[in-house]
C-alpha cells in the first residue's frame, strides 16, 4: 500500500514512538503551549489518533513565562515492564524530567527529576536497569551523547556520566536513542541542526557504554542535497519495528511553501521512512537516504485524512491548545461555542492571554468563525509566536468595527479596518500556500480585508521550532466573546 508523507501534519516534530499491547504509540514536543506532549495511537504507523496529552497538570511543569520554543523540548516515549515513560526537557526551567502511567489512557504521574543537563533525553531499559542518554556534557565536562544508569523509580543517578559518541562531525548532535538489534547497540541521533541541513545519523558498538563506530553510510537519512524539493529538514527521529519485521523511523521534517520557496509555515512535522538492513547489519532508509511525499509499504491499511475541524468534531483539551498555563475561569467551552473572557494581556504577552488554538495542518484553508462581543476585542490570529500573528477581529470603539492587523517583529500595523453593523461577524481567513486573506461578513456584506504573505510568520522569518496555530483570541478586561460556528476545512495538497 502507499502512504503519504507527513504521516502528521502540522505543527508536530520531534516524534518519538513505541510499540505496546499490539499498538504504536508516539509522542511529540509542545513548547509553550499547554497541555503539553501531545500523544498518539495507531495500530499501522501511518494513521495516528491523538488520544491525549502527557502533561495535562500544572503540578507537572511550570510553562510561567515560557517564549515560544521554550518550554517542553524533544521528548522520548517508552514502555518497559508494563509501564509508559515519557521522558523530556523544560527548557525554560533547565530541567530533564520523566512522567509515567500504567494506563495509556489516563492520567500520568508527578514528574521524577533527573540531575542531568542537556536536552533531548531518551530512556533505554535492559535486564532490570535503566539507561538515561541524552545531548549533554559528561563527568569530565566533554560534550556529546552522554549515558549514564539511574534508578527508574527515583530519578536517582546511580553511576558516572559517560560521552559515548561525538557523531559524525555535524553540528549539534541531538536527539539520541539506543536500541539492542541482534547483537549490536544501536545508537541513532540528529545532527546539522534542525533547519535545512537537518539528518540522521547512526553508530553502533557490541557493548553499550561503548565504543560506538560510526557507520559508513552516515548521514542515513537527509533532505539536504535535494533543491527544488517540498520536504526539508528531515531528521530528528526514532525507530521502530512492525510485526512483519519490518523496520521504519517516524522522524521531522517540513514542507516548504513550494518548490523554490524556501519557507516554512506549518511547523515541523511528522514523516514515516522505511528502514532497511543490510547483511552488513548497517541501516539505511528512505529513497536513497531521502525522504519523499509517498512510500509503498507491506500492510493493509487506507490512509485516512481528517480535513474538517469544528467545535463538534474535537475536543478543547485534545485538539486545542492554550499559551502556557490557562486562567480557566476566561474559558468556556462547549461543543457548540467558546466563550472567552478577554484580559489585559495582548497577544504579544509572555504571559498566559485568553487564546485557544489549534495547528494549521495545511496550507489550503477556509477558515472561519461567528464571533460576538460585548466590549474589548476578540477574533482570530494565525499565531507564529508573540512577534510573528496575522488578527482578524472585531473591535468596540465609539463603533463596532472590524481590522486586520498584522504582526511582523517590531511592525505592528492595522492594516485595515471597516465599519460593521453591529456586535457580532463572521470572521474568514483563507489560506492558499503563499497567502492569507482575510474577509469579514456583516449581515449579507462580505468585505475583503486584504491579503498578507505567509512567509513573514514563517520559521524562516520568526526562528523558533513551533508552526502556525489558529488561535480564537479575546483582549480586554471585562468583555466577553463568543465563538460558534467555527470551521477549519483544508483541501488536501497530497499530490
Ligand atoms: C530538539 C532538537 C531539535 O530538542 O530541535 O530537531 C529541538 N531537533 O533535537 C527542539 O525541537
Amino acid at each position: 500500500m502507499i502512504y503519504q508523507n507527513p504521516v502528521l501534519r502540522g505543527f508536530y516534530p520531534d516524534p518519538s514512538v513505541c510499540c505496546a499491547n499490539g499498538k504504536y504509540y508516539m509522542v511529540c514536543s509542545s513548547f509553550q503551549y499547554f497541555p503539553g506532549v501531545p500523544l498518539f495511537e495507531s495500530s499501522d504507523l501511518v494513521n495516528w489518533h491523538q488520544i491525549g496529552h502527557c502533561i495535562t497538570r500544572k503540578s507537572q511543569i511550570s510553562l510561567d513565562r515560557a517564549s515560544s520554543s521554550g518550554g517542553i523540548y524533544a521528548a522520548t516515549i517508552r514502555y518497559n515492564n508494563g509501564r509508559f515513560y515519557m521522558v523530556t526537557t523544560n527548557v525554560t526551567a533547565e530541567k530533564n524530567f520523566y512522567v509515567w502511567t500504567d494506563d495509556i489512557y489516563g492520567e500520568w504521574s508527578e514528574p521524577v527529576f533527573i540531575d542531568r543537563d542537556g536536552i533531548d533525553p531518551s530512556l533505554y531499559f535492559e535486564d532490570g536497569r535503566a539507561y538515561f542518554v541524552s545531548n549533554g556534557t559528561d563527568d569530565n565536562g566533554r560534550s556529546g551523547v552522554v549515558q549514564c544508569e539511574i534508578n527508574i523509580e527515583t530519578g536517582e543517578r546511580l553511576s558516572p556520566c559517560v560521552t559515548i559518541w561525538n557523531g559524525s562531525g555535524g553540528r549539534y548532535l541531538e536527539s539520541p536513542h539506543v536500541y539492542k538489534i541482534g547483537g549490536y547497540y544501536y545508537l541513532m541521533a540528529a545532527e546539522g541542526g534542525t533547519e535545512y541541513g537537518h539528518m540522521i545519523t547512526c553508530a553502533r558498538s557490541k557493548k553499550l557504554w561503548g565504543e560506538y563506530e560510526s557507520c559508513p553510510y552516515n548521514p542515513v537519512l537527509t533532505n539536504r542535497n535535494l533543491g527544488g524539493f517540498e520536504i526539508q529538514g528531515v531528521g530528528h527521529g526514532d525507530l521502530v519495528q512492525a510485526p512483519d519485521g519490518s523496520w521504519f523511523a517516524v522522524h521531522l521534517g517540513f514542507r516548504q511553501m513550494g518548490r523554490w520557496m524556501p519557507y516554512h509555515q506549518l511547523g515541523r512535522e511528522t514523516f514515516l521512512t522505511p528502514v532497511y538492513f543490510g547483511e552488513d547489519g548497517w541501516f539505511t532508509m528512505g529513497d536513497n537516504g531521502t525522504t519523499v511525499g509517498q512510500f509503498e509499504i507491506g500492510g493493509d491499511f487506507v490512509q485516512e485524512r481528517k480535513n474538517l475541524y469544528t467545535f463538534e468534531n474535537t475536543e478543547p483539551r485534545r485538539e486545542w491548545c492554550f499559551l502556557r498555563h490557562p486562567h480557566e475561569e476566561n474559558y468556556e467551552l462547549s461543543s457548540r461555542s467558546f466563550v472567552l473572557h478577554g484580559t489585559d494581556e495582548t497577544l504579544d504577552s509572555l504571559e498566559s492571554p485568553t487564546f485557544i488554538g489549534i495547528r494549521q495542518i495545511d496550507f489550503c484553508a477556509g477558515i472561519s468563525a461567528e464571533v460576538e462581543i460585548d466590549s474589548g476585542i476578540a477574533g482570530i490570529t494565525l499565531y507564529m509566536d508573540e512577534n510573528h500573528h496575522y488578527d482578524l477581529y472585531i473591535e468596540k470603539g465609539d463603533t463596532y468595527r472590524v481590522c486586520k492587523k498584522l504582526n511582523i517583529g517590531d511592525v505592528k500595523s492595522v492594516e485595515e479596518v471597516r465599519n460593521v453593523s453591529g456586535n457580532r461577524v463572521k470572521l474568514v481567513i483563507r489560506a492558499d500556500n503563499l497567502n492569507y486573506s482575510f474577509y469579514a461578513v456583516d449581515g449579507d456584506s462580505e468585505y475583503c480585508l486584504g491579503t498578507a504573505q505567509s512567509r513573514y510568520i514563517s520559521t524562516e522569518v520568526a526562528s523558533g521550532f513551533t508552526g502556525v496555530v489558529i488561535g480564537l483570541f479575546a483582549v480586554g478586561e471585562g468583555g466577553t466573546a463568543r465563538f460558534t460556528d467555527f470551521i477549519c476545512e483544508y483541501c488536501d495538497t497530497e499530490k
